[in-house]
Order: C-alpha cells, then structure tokens, then sequence
C-alpha cells in the first residue's frame, strides 16, 4: 500500500496580500512551468481529484490552499512560462509569486517540478536561481519519467546535479502517471517540521 497524503481542499485565495492563513502553518508550494504535471501529482500524491488537470496549458491563475494531513499547507500556485499568456496576465503573475512570497515568510518551502524530458530548460534556470536569491528552501521534482528510456532515466540525477546545482538528496524523480517514486517524496513533504 502506498503511503498516502491526506488532501483537504480549503479555499482558493484571490489575494494572498490580506490571506491571514498563510501565516499560521508551514507549507509547501508548488511551483513549475504549466502542463510540468502539477495538479496530476496533487492528485497521484493524494489518491483523489482535488486538483482539476488540464489539457490546455495556462488556464490557471488562481492560488488553491490545501490542508495535508491536518498539519500542514500545500499551496498550488499558478505554472509559468506559458506564451500564450497575454502580457497582463503575465505581469500578474510576476506579483503574485513575489507578493506571495513576501507574505508568507520562513515556514514556506517550494517544490520545483519539471519535465523531466526537458532538462536543462531556461526558465526553470531562472526559477531555481530566483528561489536561491530569495533564500527559499526547494525541492527539485522530475516528473513524467516514464516519457524516458532506461538510459536516459540512468543519466537523469547527474543532469539534474549538473542543470541546476540541486544535490541528489533534494531530488525527486517521479511519474504522476505511473506512480513512481512518490512514496519518498510522501515523507519528504512530511517531514516538514
Ligand atoms: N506521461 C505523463 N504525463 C503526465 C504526467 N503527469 C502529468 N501528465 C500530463 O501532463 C498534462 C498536464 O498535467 P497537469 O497536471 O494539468 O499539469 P499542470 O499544468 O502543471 O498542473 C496532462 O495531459 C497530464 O495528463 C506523468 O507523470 N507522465
Ligand atoms: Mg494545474
């Protein structure tokens, strides 16, 4: 039996700048380009559909609070880097990351997902240079590894190491898909203190 997180769905918040919650509990927020998978691990985490999966890529704009295990917070911030997004959009977007971060203070940790068929990517170079500017402690998680060979699944921690500096201890190689790998990032997530 897989160890299962247990997901409650609290409120969608639409302005973090006034959202009281945020700073009563620890919490891990996800980040990542849209269409990386990550409302499909919410839900392969969790074994429910609390998280709506997309076949357009961008749709989401809204910050979803979850509750794990009645502990603690898990935070589905909006994807980034969708081109399509008009330039409005992406403005808002830039703020809500950066206010969001400013609210929430030294009890947030981040997971990075990607795609782990698109390694080096430009943009989540950014984004692991801007979480490591703001000092935010992040996990790297690679999704959809069943898209890759046995070869290439074998060269994909060292290319990670190598991408983004991130070590093989904060490196989660997973399929939301499949279900692979996500008992160890279960108790990463829980381990949260
Ligand atoms: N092959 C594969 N596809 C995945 C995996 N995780 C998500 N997807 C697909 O990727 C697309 C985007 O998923 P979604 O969870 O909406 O991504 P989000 O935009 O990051 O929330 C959907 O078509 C999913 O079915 C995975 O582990 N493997
Ligand atoms: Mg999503």
């Amino acid at each position: 039996m897989r160890s299962l997180l247990r997901i409650r769905f609290l409120k969608t918040i639409a302005s973090v700048k006034k959202e009281a919650l945020l700073k009563d509990k620890h919490f891990w927020a996800i980040l990542g380009r849209s269409n990386v998978g990550k409302s499909s691990l919410i839900n392969a985490l969790t074994n429910e559909r609390v998280a709506k999966v997309s076949c357009t890529p961008g749709k989401t704009i809204t910050v979803n609070l979850y509750v794990i295990d009645d502990r603690f917070y898990l935070v589905d911030l909006p994807g980034y880097g969708y081109a399509k997004r008009s330039d409005s959009i992406r403005e808002n977007l830039s703020t809500l990351l950066t206010d969001f971060w400013e609210e929430v203070s030294d009890k947030a940790r981040a997971i990075l997902i990607i795609d782990s068929r698109h390694v080096p990517n430009n943009l989540d170079e950014k984004m692991v240079e801007w979480l490591r500017f703001n000092n935010i402690p992040f996990i790297l998680v690679a999704n959809k590894i069943d898209k890759l060979r046995a070869s290439e699944r074998g060269l994909l921690s060292k290319s990670l190491l190598d991408a983004y500096k991130v070590g093989f201890e904060d490196q989660y190689l997973v399929s939301a898909f499949k279900k692979k790998g996500l008992d160890l990032l279960s108790e990463r997530l829980r381990s949260l203190q």
